[in-house]
C-alpha cells in the first residue's frame, strides 16, 4: 500500500483528477491513498490568507510559510519517519521512469504544490527533501505535475496494475520506445495487419516488435538511441 499526500489550495483538482481509471480503482481496491490536503484550512488569517507581497518587489505574490508548515507538521506527527517531500518546480531534477521506480518504494509520500510566483524559501528549506520538475516548460501549479507523479508511481506499485496491463515491456523498461500494436479488424482503410502478427510465430513477433522498437527509437527518439547503444557497449552485447 502507498500513501500519497499532496499539500494543495486546490485539493479537489487533485481528487476528481486521480478517482478515475486504473488508479481510481486501485484507490477503491485499497492498494493506494490519496490524501488531498487543503493548505488554506492551516492559515490563521481571518480572510484565510496563505500569500503575500514579495519582499524586494516584483509581479505577483508569494505562498507564506507558516500554512505550510503548519500543514505538514500535522502529517508528522501520524508518521513513524520523516517522509519524502517532494516540491514540484521548474527548477527541480527532471522526473523519469527510473525515479518513479525509486519513489514507488516509499509507503508515504508527500507533495507539496506552489502556485502564483512561487513559496516562501524558509519553508522549503526546512521540510523539503526532493525538488521535481516534470519537464522544460512552465505550468500554472504543481497540481498537474503531481498528479503525473502519482499516476507514474502508482502503476509501479503491486496489485494495481493486473496482469494483462503489467507487461513490463512498454517504453523505458527496455530504454527503447514500445513497437506498434494492431487489433481488429485485419483491414482498415486498405491497411492490413503486418502478417507476422497474425502467424502465431512467437520467436518471429518477438524479433519484428524488436526491430519496430529499434526502429521507432532512432526515429522518434534519437537521444534515448544514443543511451540505449552505450548501455549495450557497457553490457559488452
Ligand atoms: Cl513541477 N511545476 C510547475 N509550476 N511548472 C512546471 C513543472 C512543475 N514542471 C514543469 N513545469
Amino acid at each position: 500500500m502507498n500513501r500519497f499526500h499532496i499539500l494543495t489550495l486546490f485539493p479537489d483538482m487533485v481528487r476528481d483528477g486521480l478517482n478515475t481509471s486504473i488508479i481510481g480503482r486501485a484507490i477503491e481496491a485499497g492498494h493506494l491513498e490519496i490524501n488531498a490536503v487543503n493548505i488554506r484550512d492551516y492559515s490563521t488569517n481571518k480572510h484565510l490568507k496563505v500569500d503575500d507581497y514579495p519582499y524586494g518587489g516584483g509581479a505577483g505574490l508569494v505562498m507564506q510559510p507558516e500554512p505550510i508548515y503548519r500543514a505538514y507538521q500535522d502529517l508528522r506527527k501520524n508518521m513513524k519517519k520523516a517522509p519524502r517531500v517532494i516540491y514540484l518546480t521548474p527548477q527541480g531534477q527532471v522526473f523519469r521512469q527510473e525515479m518513479a521506480k525509486e519513489l514507488a518504494k516509499e509507503e508515504e509520500l508527500v507533495f507539496l504544490c506552489g502556485h502564483y510566483e512561487g513559496i516562501d524559501e524558509r519553508v522549503l528549506e526546512e521540510i523539503v527533501t526532493d525538488y521535481v520538475s516534470i519537464g522544460d516548460y512552465v505550468l500554472t501549479g504543481g497540481e498537474l505535475p503531481a498528479m503525473v507523479m502519482i499516476d507514474a508511481i502508482s502503476r509501479l506499485v503491486p496489485g494495481v496494475l493486473n496482469n494483462d496491463e503489467s507487461a513490463g515491456e512498454e517504453s523505458f523498461e527496455n530504454g527503447l520506445l514500445e513497437y506498434p500494436q494492431y487489433t481488429r479488424p485485419p483491414v482498415f482503410l486498405d491497411k492490413e495487419v503486418p502478417e507476422v502478427l497474425l502467424s502465431g510465430h512467437h520467436e518471429n513477433i518477438r524479433k519484428w516488435r524488436y526491430e519496430q522498437s529499434v526502429k521507432r527509437t532512432k526515429e522518434r527518439r534519437p537521444d534515448l538511441w544514443e543511451v540505449y547503444e552505450k548501455e549495450k557497449g557497457k553490457k559488452g552485447e
